[in-house]
């Protein structure tokens, strides 16, 4: 096993030969994600002091005006994704409508990028763990073409590359291009992100269910069964309400995570192509299970809207195919079983 340390920038470039499309394209973008997190997880990682240099709408003591830290994160993302000319247009949980990027040097982008910038902002103000989530697709209209709404509605399964970056007590970033998943801890004394998790693996089962248990009342009743024998299973219950916090936990140490609809959400809340299908991408590459709660496959939903919802569930696969046995017992409509 080799000891020396490889970083991110490294392991893509050796990597490349197992994309698809092992033109140097993908490697480009990989890398502009990159920068584009180490930007982020300063400011994430300064984020406390807001309140001494200013809050947002006022200036700091530099004079600079302070923004609200998921804005400046996803205009850090789209700022990168410019740099190397490989992306021709980006749809962000930020943004009504997906936004173009100008070509570099009448370079023809293939790829469009869609990201969540900074996933569970809500956690930034009490110091708990926020993340960033992306997909990358290889656009469907003509390189010379104007972008279309079409190039964004993909399933899941046309992922090239999906990922997630952790701003926790390290920053981590996770990707896959459909070749198993990789994680890199960054290394602030260099600036760097290093390969740390070599080809993670979720256990088949394990002992932690996250879901926001304060919404019991409001689940269906096959969710309530579930959740009341992960309860009488001596499940650990662990809950950040940050979604890549609690799908990374699960994904290293084994478990189930839920977010069912409720009523508030009848559809479920998260988003269909910013967080549930570049997670399921990274959860299905890493050995576990993805589904929504009627049981079809995240991946192979079909997404007629950017910001379309979906319920889900997902984590080790045993503990996934024993909540679906609880779905068929009890749900009073017919699951579209996969
Ligand atoms: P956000 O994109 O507005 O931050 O919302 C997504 C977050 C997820 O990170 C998390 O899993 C979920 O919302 C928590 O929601 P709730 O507070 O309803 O449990
Ligand atoms: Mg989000």
């Amino acid at each position: 096993m080799e000891n020396r340390i490889i970083t991110l920038d490294e392991f893509i470039i050796r990597k490349q030969k197992d994309f698809s499309y092992a033109t140097g394209e993908l490697t480009g973008l990989l890398r502009d994600i990159g920068v584009a997190a180490k930007i982020v997880n300063r400011e994430v990682n300064k984020a406390g002091l807001v309140n001494i240099l200013g809050t947002e709408e006022e200036s700091n003591s530099s004079g600079d005006t302070v923004q609200k830290l998921d804005m400046y994160a996803n205009q850090k993302l789209i700022d990168c994704l410019r740099n190397s000319g490989e992306c021709c247009a980006i749809a962000s949980e930020e943004n009504e409508d997906f936004v173009t990027i100008p070509p570099v040097e009448d370079k023809a982008a293939k790829y469009v990028v869609v990201f969540d910038p900074l996933d569970g902002s809500s956690n930034i103000d009490v110091n708990v763990s926020v993340g960033t989530i992306f997909g990358i697709y290889r656009r469907q209209s003509g390189d010379n073409d104007t972008v279309v709404l079409d190039d964004f509605l993909q399933k899941g399964t046309d992922l090239i590359a999906a990922g997630y970056v952790i701003y926790g007590t390290s920053t981590i970033l996770v990707y896959s291009t459909g070749n198993g998943v990789n994680g890199f801890t960054l290394d602030p004394s260099i600036g760097e992100f290093c390969l740390s998790h070599r080809d993670i693996k979720i256990p088949a089962s394990g002992g932690y269910y996250s879901v926001n248990q304060g919404y019991y009342l409001k689940f269906d009743l096959e969710m309530r069964r579930y959740i009341d024998y992960c309860s009488d299973s001596n499940l650990r219950l662990r809950y950040i309400g940050s979604m890549v916090s609690d799908i990374h936990r699960i994904l290293i140490q084994g478990g189930i995570f839920l977010y069912p609809n409720t009523r508030k959400y009848p559809k479920g809340k998260l988003r269909l192509l910013y967080e549930c299908n570049p997670l399921s991408f990274i959860m299905e590459q890493a050995g576990g299970k993805a589904i929504n709660t009627k049981l079809a496959r995240i991946l192979e939903m079909e997404p007629r809207e950017l910001h379309q919802r979906s319920t889900i569930v997902m984590g080790s696969p045993d503990m996934v195919d024993e909540m679906k046995e609880f779905v068929m017992r009890y749900s009073t409509e017919s699951p579209t079983i996969v």
